[in-house]
């Protein structure tokens, strides 16, 4: 970075700070990860400087002969990976994807069906401040107490409202995505079913987590979690679409160009090319195999250690803390601001049926893609329960009041006494020493 260093120095420092930041903590908010210099290289490049609006070989400016041979191995490494029929790979990142699908399958104002936002769900399967809840009769289903998707709900809603889209996919969900009873469902009112696998895309190539591929009529995922690329995002087009609608590729590009978004970004486009050619060699299955191995290992040691977890485990990358036991309702925020100060990155997260509300949870949700990424195994996964444990018995006194007025004060003094207290002070010490040990990619 030496000519960001002379230019603009504010920016380099903060860079520079966030790189310390990465490499002195333990990342473990389950939608991130760490990408390959590669992919850095590639999506740091003079690419940016192209505009391409349209697709290979049909664009609207001149000068895309090398961005079509990107995009085309994108695509082609896309569809040879996931084994789809049609890919786009220009969506800006998810929520465009998803919104894209929307355009592709539905009229505004028709029905459609997702994982409730509280439940585990996402913003884009049709939670009532998003576009997709605003604009779509959304008749959202939920999980039950044990977090599993409460399929009896699904049929009874499906069959009552009809929704013309059907969505799985969530981002706080810790059993595998039952794509087989979702397309009974879909399939018996002859509707859409879209698998949004943003989540868990890098498991299912490696083979740890089902497969949408032969039941669902479109895919979406990002490119920038378990998939350890750029941020972006990708449709894939299934056998199956393309059975139920022979156009339905062309919808979607349609969708994503001219409908949604104007010019590609190259630049993020190689960077995808680049994360799918590292997602087709052995050493990423291992990667999504150890990522799962990890994750297990570590919620076992948290239920060891006492702490009580949704599902009482988990099938894929990610862990669930009901934190009610320890802190009552609202626990989350406790939890979160304690671990960022400890140098353990998390997220704040509801739980099924949350007591609280979704701005103070009662859950937090960590994952362990980074952590894998980084070279760490089931050993270091024990270390870091040990840490989490540390970190919440110095705190547990806190609770959340239950009078809205008087929170603002109480959290001002949590955090004051956080910032002072020892075992938080040690337990970051010994992780910063941990944590700089270890490489921040995988080659
Ligand atoms: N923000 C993503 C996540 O953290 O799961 C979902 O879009």
């Amino acid at each position: 970075m030496s000519y960001l260093k002379k230019t603009d120095h504010k920016i380099y420092d903060l860079i520079k700070l966030e790189a310390k930041r990465q490499k002195e903590g333990l990342e473990m908010i389950p939608s991130e990860n760490y990408v390959s210099p590669a992919v850095l290289e590639a999506m740091g490049s003079i690419l940016t400087n192209k505009y391409s609006e349209g697709y290979p070989r049909k664009r609207y400016y001149g000068g895309n002969d090398n961005i079509d041979e990107i995009e085309l191995l994108a695509q082609e490494r896309a569809k040879k990976l996931f084994k789809v029929e049609h890919v786009n790979v220009q969506p800006y990142s998810g929520s465009p994807a998803n919104l894209a699908v929307y355009m592709a399958t539905c009229s505004p104002g028709d029905t459609i069906m997702g994982l409730n936002l509280p439940d585990g769900g996402h913003l884009t399967h049709g939670w009532k401040v998003s576009f997709t809840g605003i604009y779509y009769k959304s008749t959202p289903y939920h999980v039950r107490k044990d977090g599993r998707v409460d399929f009896a709900e699904v049929w009874k809603l499906a069959k009552q409202y009809k929704p013309k889209l059907i969505w799985t996919g969530a981002t706080a969900y810790v059993y595998q995505y039952e794509f087989d009873k979702f397309a009974k469902i879909a399939d018996s009112i002859g509707a859409y079913f879209a698998a949004d696998i943003a989540h868990t895309a890098g498991l299912v190539i490696s083979g740890v987590h089902l497969d949408p591929v032969p039941y669902a009529h479109i895919i979406t995922t990002t490119t920038h979690k378990t998939l350890r690329g750029p941020r972006g995002a990708m449709i894939m087009v299934t056998k199956k679409g393309m059975k139920k609608d022979p156009e339905l590729g062309q919808k979607v590009d349609r969708a994503v160009f001219p409908g949604l978004q104007g010019g590609p970004h190259d630049h993020t486009t190689a960077a995808i090319a680049v994360a799918l050619k590292e997602a087709s060699g052995a050493s990423f299955k291992k990667y999504g195999k150890q990522i799962v191995k990890n994750a297990k290992a570590l919620a076992n040691e948290l239920i060891k250690k006492g702490f009580k977890l949704i599902g009482n485990g988990t099938e894929n990358h990610m862990c669930l803390i009901d934190l009610v036991p320890n802190f009552g309702p609202g626990g989350g925020f406790f939890m979160q601001y304690a671990l960022d100060n400890a140098g353990i990155t998390l997220n704040k997260n509801t739980i099924p049926g949350e007591p609280a509300s979704p701005f103070y949870p009662s859950g937090v949700r960590l994952g362990t893609p980074a952590l894998t990424t980084r070279g760490m195994r089931e050993k270091e996964m024990k270390k870091i329960a040990d840490w989490i444990w540390e970190v919440a018995n110095s705190i547990k006194d806190y609770r959340l009041p239950k009078n809205k007025e008087e929170r603002l004060d109480y959290l001002k003094i949590f955090r004051k006494e956080v910032k002072k207290n020892k075992t938080i002070e040690r337990v970051k010490k010994e992780i910063k020493k941990f944590a700089s040990t270890q490489p921040t990619f995988a080659w």
